[in-house]
């Protein structure tokens, strides 16, 4: 049997399930992307607030890309399972905060009016840094993209992000409706900030007045998100079927750890997201350089590091000895960098992060972090290089991070074999490395050239360039395992 509204009886009476009358439960939130980590992340902690507070915060999810998601989860009335797995065994929750999905590239028009009514008041994202449009390096919008030029050429049919949500504003300023709150739960560096700069920033090549309208009364709130969401396999959903004893097509499987810190402003409310865990400050930048540049600094250093050592998942690589040894070292040289949240001792945050890789029960692949380097490492390893730089501390830990993504893109593994390498740039990178070989030098200097990843100071750092191309060489010669464990620290 699948699962749906009305199998939900036939579950065992200790299993979680909506503690609120979902046939009761109104749409207020938009949710573009929804994939495996906002429906693990925002819906579960929705789905708490609503048990919490009950009022208007249903999500309608949307795709801009597949139907996927909503193949399979409207079948199932939007339920699905979120299975928690911790060293000490599996949690279950079935979760009913998603009411619907919906479809953008079948009929955007219906997608943007979703979100230009006046039921919706918050317009939430996780559309992987790439969906943006925008430069990584700078973070500002990139007016060449292929999205935003389709964009300004069909502004009633959109196909980005920033597309739709300014249609839906143009609406809703003409409708004279307050605009609903933006906010990005990406992992990108003052998300809100960047979102807000690139939606102002679109609407100002359509429409002035409609740009000086979203500056002025729009809101758009940086958050810092975590929670370890791997995506979800077969093997997964067989696991939940057998678990549940209902058949889910579309179950997330995510760590017990969850963390969210909200800037707190929104223009017409939100859920009582901070009475079920949820920090919210009045300034997210802390916790964002401390998640982002300890967590996800290391996540990628480990993703391509680990790959190339032939380790299928976070948790292998991170149970190795010589790559435990080797993070120790990266947040020795990241920590400096990071101003403290309150009352965090980031020694002890580091310490948390090793047992959260670490994590058996989590099957997080080191090739699915490794995805979107071109758009992840500015935020992850050279801002953090950057002020290291400035400080005139070492940088050998991060620059191996640097190195062992160039010896990644290359697309050839240690063993000669493919990489299949997932990116923007793929293509690019793969042109760079044929004609460089392996040579270190021609390699890292060919790679450093890519001015959206780099910028154009760092490239100029000898500091920087020699300590990459120095690692890169000892990579492509002594491969990924030997060249972490001779680094020192
Ligand atoms: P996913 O692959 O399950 O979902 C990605 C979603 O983004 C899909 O709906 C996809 O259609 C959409 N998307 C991809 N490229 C797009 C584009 N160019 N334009 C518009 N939409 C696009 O991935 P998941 O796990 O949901 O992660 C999504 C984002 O959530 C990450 O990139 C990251 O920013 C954030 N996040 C993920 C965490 C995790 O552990 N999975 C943890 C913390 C943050
Ligand atoms: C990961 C993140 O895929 C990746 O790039 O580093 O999705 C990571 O799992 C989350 O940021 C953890 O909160």
């Amino acid at each position: 049997m699948r699962l749906s509204t009305s199998a939900l009886a036939s579950l065992p009476a200790t299993l979680r399930r909506p503690a609120y009358d979902r046939e009761k439960l109104k749409p207020g939130i938009v949710h573009l992307g929804l994939g495996a980590f906002a429906r693990a992340h925002l819906a579960d902690y929705t789905e708490d607030a609503l048990e919490r507070d009950f009022a208007a915060w249903g999500i309608i999810g949307a795709s801009l890309q597949r139907p996927d998601q909503r193949d399979r989860l409207k079948p199932q009335d939007g339920l699905y399972t979120f299975l928690k797995r911790a060293p000490a065994g599996p949690e279950l929750r079935v979760i009913g905060s998603v009411l619907d999905v919906l479809v953008a590239p079948e009929n955007p028009a219906t997608l943007i009016a979703r979100m230009a009514s006046a039921e919706t008041r918050i317009v939430s994202l996780t559309i992987t840094e790439k969906g943006y449009c925008h430069d990584p390096a700078t973070g500002r919008l990139r007016e060449d993209h292929p999205d935003i030029l389709h964009d300004l050429d069909h502004p009633d049919a959109p196909r980005s992000a920033i597309g739709l949500i300014t249609a839906a504003l143009a609406i809703r300023k003409a409708d004279g409706l307050a605009p609903f709150t933006a906010m990005s739960c990406d992992n990108l560096p003052h998300n809100g900030k960047v979102l807000r700069g690139l939606i102002r920033d679109f609407a100002a090549l359509r429409d002035d007045t409609l740009a000086q309208w979203i500056e002025a009364h729009g809101a758009f709130p940086s958050t810092m998100v975590d929670r370890i969401v791997p995506a979800t396999t077969d093997t997964d959903i067989a696991e939940v079927e057998s678990l549940l004893g209902l058949h889910d097509a579309a179950p997330v499987i995510g760590e017990p750890f969850r963390q969210w810190a909200i800037e707190d402003v929104f223009t017409i409310g939100r859920p009582a997201w901070g009475e079920v865990g949820a920090q919210l400050v009045l300034e997210v930048a802390p916790f964002e350089f401390m998640k982002l540049r300890m967590l996800n600094g290391a996540h990628s250093s480990l993703a391509y590091l680990g790959y190339l050592a032939g380790h299928e998942t976070v948790a292998q690589a991170s149970g190795d000895a010589v790559f435990a040894r080797f993070l120790h070292g990266l947040w020795a040289e990241i920590i400096p960098s990071v101003p403290a949240p309150q009352g965090v001792a980031l020694p002890d945050y580091a310490s948390a992060l090793l047992a959260r890789f670490q994590n058996p029960a989590i099957r997080h692949r080191t090739w699915q972090i490794a995805m979107d380097g071109s758009q992840k490492l500015p935020q992850r390893l050279l801002g953090t290089i950057r002020d290291r730089l400035k400080a005139g501390a070492s940088i050998d830990h991060l620059a191996l991070g640097v190195a062992a993504w160039m010896r990644y893109v290359t697309g050839s593994d240690e063993k000669g074999g493919a990489i299949d390498v997932r990116d923007p740039l793929a293509a690019e990178f793969a042109k760079r490395a044929a004609s460089a070989g392996r040579d270190a030098k021609a390699l890292s200097s060919a790679l450093l050239g890519i001015e959206s990843i780099f910028g154009t100071e760092l490239p100029r750092e000898a500091a920087f360039t020699q300590a990459v191309e120095t690692q890169l060489a000892k990579l492509f010669q002594h491969g990924a395992k030997a060249t972490a464990a001779a680094l020192t620290h």
